[in-house]
């Protein structure tokens, strides 16, 4: 039977009276069992496809698409500011997510896969989804795949394809073999094409583009989303009333904002963006229903959710619009520039994970295969996730070795390949984008930009620092030779899951929040200053006095990252807010 939320009130409901009469009659009563949550937590990983950090609100007040559900979320975890996919483009990032690997060690060195490409991931491989599998995971994937399927004749699409998901760790798969504007254009189910194609469409124009090709009947690109979104909800559902007990994995990539930039109509205008900003909304709805039902069914907090995106926007798609989806970065999708692959990255763990709290440490999409293999407390080989570091540390508040990954390889849509080491990056042999943004090969050495004063990488520091440039082209090699960017057996399992620790810094105080306030709560009556100051140390808001609760209004503040210093008896403590006040 369909678990409701009826159900659950009738349960409480009754278990309430139970309990009632129990203490009322100071009597043992011995209770039906109940429906126990998994001892692992569900894992959900959306994925979004062509996205900025500045595509959402929270981040970037001027943005022209409203994303209220990214919004919350961000409040109510944790965000990443410096999060980087790895790779500029879809298939070796998705590689990336998946096996927690560079895919330029896979036979991938540039581009994407394209329509009747083979699978790329080695079938012995360890993915996320094989090894949660061992873990007793029941595990899914819904929406865009992209990472090659071996199709029987790939001449007809209505018969089946082997090398997909169930061959690499997903019990279920339900969606589409790669980009939306990659035929065939029709829905897949597990190893088969729920219809077969029967006709052909021809190329469409941007920005609802599309590459010619075969469609089923029932496909239509403007309901995609809307399908991702229906059967996601379907396999989070269908799982809690068949195996409560048991944890599931759902990944979950978006087949939107990437083109065709096309919604059903009422989300037609949602944003001031354009088409694009128009899908970016639908996204942001979809996260929300995913988030609401895990609130209905009473398992948000036993399941992690992640959101990111596999690269950055593309510059045709939003450049009449006036909207910037790559704040102040440089670049594009597909560049090796921080606009290719500067992501945004969400963590919502309630009750787990501190809310409304960011980290400014260096991650990368590959980290998430040990991270959930740490949650699902599972010691990877040292044949799998080579690229791979834990963020759980980061996510618990746990100690843990700073920086948390030694160094970070970028690469772009043409193999161009850059590493991140602190705040110096550093890109060889290309002084061009390696990407959509022009020129996009230059000849040259390289470039050297330091991110921390320089995020826009307007800078080159390329023949003034040798030394700098020595050591990165040393570790790149490095890296590149021995096959993994990861110590050796590692241990990251180790650290048990529990409550995030609170910051050490908020030990004297804690934040309690309000759509319009910020609550500063002191853990005993004291002599006070807080102030709110913008990123570069502009003071906006400044009180002082005694007590113990002291609340800021944030009503008309900007919305975005500010610094919230609390300074008591003498000492001071700094910690990055969001503001959710106006846009
Ligand atoms: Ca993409």
């Amino acid at each position: 039977m369909r678990k409701t939320k009826q159900n659950l009130c009738d349960a409480w409901a009754k278990h309430s009276i139970t309990l009632f009469v129990a203490i009322s009659l100071n009597i043992l009563v011995f209770q039906a069992p109940v429906k126990a949550a998994p001892s692992s937590p569900n894992i959900i990983l959306i994925l979004a496809d062509d996205m900025g950090i500045g595509d959402i609100k929270a981040i970037n007040s001027a943005s022209k698409i409203p994303t209220p559900n990214l919004d919350k979320m961000i409040s109510d975890g944790m965000y990443f500011t410096d999060a980087h996919s790895n790779s500029s483009v879809c298939t070796p990032t998705r590689y990336g997510i998946v096996t927690g690997r560079y895919a330029w060690r896979s036979s991938l060195k540039k581009g994407v896969l394209q329509s009747k490409s083979s699978h790329l991931i080695d079938l012995n491989r360890m993915t996320v989804a094989s090894m949660l599998k061992q873990k007793g995971y029941n595990t899914g994937v819904v929406g865009k795949w992209h990472l090659g399927l071996d199709w029987e004749d790939s001449n007809d699409w209505s018969k089946p394809f082997t090398g997909g998901p169930n061959e690499l760790g997903f019990n279920y798969f339900y969606g589409i073999s790669a980009s939306l504007d990659m035929d065939p254009y029709a829905y897949l189910l597990n190893n088969k094409a729920t219809q077969n194609t029967t006709s052909t469409i021809a190329i469409n124009p941007w920005p609802a583009f599309w590459r010619g090709g075969d469609v089923a009947p029932d496909f239509k690109m403007d309901e995609v989303m809307d399908s991702i979104n229906g059967h996601a909800l379907s396999f989070i559902r269908n799982h809690v009333d068949s195996a409560p007990n048991q944890p599931f994995f759902l990944y979950l990539p978006f087949t939107g904002p990437h083109t065709p930039h096309i919604v059903p109509p009422r989300f037609k205008d949602k944003s001031e963006a354009g088409a694009r900003g128009d899908l970016m909304y639908q996204c942001d709805w979809t996260v929300g229903n995913v988030i609401k039902l895990l609130d209905s069914l009473q398992i948000s907090e036993n399941t992690v959710v992640f959101f990111t995106a596999d690269n950055g926007a593309h510059s045709k798609t939003y450049r009449q619009t006036g909207h910037t989806p790559h704040s102040n970065l440089k670049g594009q999708k597909a560049d090796i520039y921080e606009a290719g692959h500067r992501v945004p990255l969400v963590v919502k763990w309630p009750g787990k994970i501190e809310k409304g709290v960011t980290s400014d440490e260096t991650v990368v999409t590959t980290d998430f295969m040990a991270t959930i293999a740490a949650i699902a407390r599972y010691q990877l080989p040292n044949n799998a996730g080579e690229d791979s570091y834990s963020i759980l540390p980061v996510l618990m508040n746990r100690s843990y070795s700073k920086p948390l990954r030694e160094a970070s390889i970028h690469h772009s849509f043409d193999g161009t390949f850059a590493i991140r080491k602190g705040d110096w990056k550093l890109t060889v042999d290309n002084m061009g984008s390696g990407g959509f943004s022009n020129p996009k090969v230059k000849a040259g050495p390289g470039t050297l930009y330091n991110l921390s004063n320089d995020i826009s990488e307007k800078k080159d520091m390329y023949s003034s620092d040798s030394a700098k440039v020595a050591e990165l082209r040393i570790l790149l090699k490095k890296y590149k030779d021995e096959g993994r960017s990861t110590p050796l057996n590692r241990n990251d399992w180790l650290l048990p899951v529990g409550t995030a620790k609170p910051l050490a810094k908020t030990n004297y105080w804690k934040l309690k929040r309000t759509p319009s306030s910020i609550q500063v709560v002191l853990s005993s009556n004291s002599k006070y200053v807080v102030q709110l100051l913008t990123l570069k140390g502009q003071k906006i808001v400044s009180l002082s006095g005694e007590g113990r609760v002291i609340n800021l209004s944030t009503q008309n503040l900007t919305m975005g990252l500010h610094l919230l210093q609390v300074e008591i008896n003498g000492q001071t403590y700094t910690k990055r807010v969001l503001i959710q006040g106006k846009g």
